[in-house]
């Protein structure tokens, strides 16, 4: 049963939303993934293996960082514009977050919204998940908070809720959506609109295309936590999945890539080397990159024309230097 306003886990289960739940035996399809993705011509990892309980704090130090203008800016243009995101939103509204992390910014949202029906984040790190969510429901007393743990790259569902609600509007800040390459970002969002339904709303945040001086500054940082966060993703490879990647033996990269409009970032081997995973062995060369993540950069119109076919753009607010935009769409 529901704890207080905060829906657990134990009640989705309950609820048969298992499959959106990321259990230790969906490991083997995880591993087979990692190994397909070792064993491209340019080696990749998903980005989302960033996000074990350290590589969320990195994230967190990252996003306060004076080089990462991408957070502050997008909490300014919240604070700046928010009663008219909040008339564009509408009173009553189901919240689904994609991506939650900290909930942050959606306490900007909390605190200046009329009224919202409930909060559902989804979030792939689970102790992270639960923690910030505790942490919200002592602060939101009558706020209805139901934390889904899932992969939301991966299709799933929004539980069956006693609920009524106005329309349900993802969130999803943080210029996330830049993390999927066009075609798989319009594929998304139309899964997205899909989940949600016709009338629903989509509040996004996107960071602009501008001079790569300033975005490859924010990818490298003269602290180095982001290539402390990059390179985490191999400590949270052998922590989870058994491999040995030694961590001195890799190096930080990231630069704008101005035919994709992407910052890339790559861990370089810094010599020769391989890495057991599940009973196989996979070797680098010398220099060879894995690439751990893009982040794309669009112009407004260029990321309208992406979705068009599914959602209306209603309005768009954005900071003074146009680095970034927080737009709100609705399904067509
Ligand atoms: C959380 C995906 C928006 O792409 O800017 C920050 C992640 N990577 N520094 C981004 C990130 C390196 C971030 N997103």
């Amino acid at each position: 049963m529901p704890a207080g306003n905060l829906w657990d886990l134990d009640y989705l289960k309950m609820q048969n939303n298992t499959e959106n739940i990321v259990l230790p035996d969906n490991k083997k399809g995880t591993i087979k993934e990692i190994v397909q993705s070792l064993s491209k011509a340019q080696k990749e990892l998903s980005c989302k293996f960033f996000y074990d309980e350290y590589g969320s704090r990195l994230f967190e130090q990252i996003s306060e960082l004076e080089e990462y203008y991408l957070t502050r800016t997008e909490i300014s243009i919240l604070n700046n514009n928010i009663k008219y995101i909040s008339d564009a939103v509408g009173e009553d509204a189901l919240i689904l977050e994609l991506g939650s992390g900290s909930s942050r910014k959606i306490r900007i949202l909390l605190d200046n919204f009329k009224s919202v029906a409930a909060y559902i984040p989804v979030d792939i790190s689970r102790d992270f998940l639960l923690k910030s969510s505790n942490q919200l429901s002592e602060d939101y007393s009558n706020l209805k908070i139901i934390p889904i743990v899932a992969d939301y790259t991966r299709p799933f569902t929004i539980p069956e809720l006693k609920i009524s609600f106005s329309k349900i509007v993802a969130y999803y800040p943080g210029s996330t959506i830049g993390n999927f390459k066009m075609e798989q970002a319009e594929n998304f969002l139309k899964n997205i609109s899909d989940l949600c339904g016709k009338n629903s709303g989509l509040l996004i945040g996107i960071d602009l295309k501008k001079e790569s001086k300033i975005l490859e500054r924010a990818y490298n940082d003269g602290k180095g936590i982001t290539a402390k966060f990059n390179l985490n993703i191999l400590k949270n490879m052998n922590s989870t999945f058994g491999t040995n990647f030694e961590i001195n033996k890799w190096k930080h990269i990231a630069f704008y890539n101005e035919e994709y409009g992407r910052i890339e970032m790559h861990l370089q081997s810094l010599e020769e080397q391989s890495v057991r995973l599940n009973g196989t062995s996979i070797s680098f060369k010398k220099d060879e990159t894995i690439h751990t993540e893009n982040s794309y950069k669009y112009s407004i119109e260029e990321f309208e024309e992406m979705i068009k076919d599914f959602y209306r753009l209603i309005d768009v607010w954005s900071d003074s230097d146009n680095k970034f935009a927080v737009c709100y769409f609705e399904a067509k």
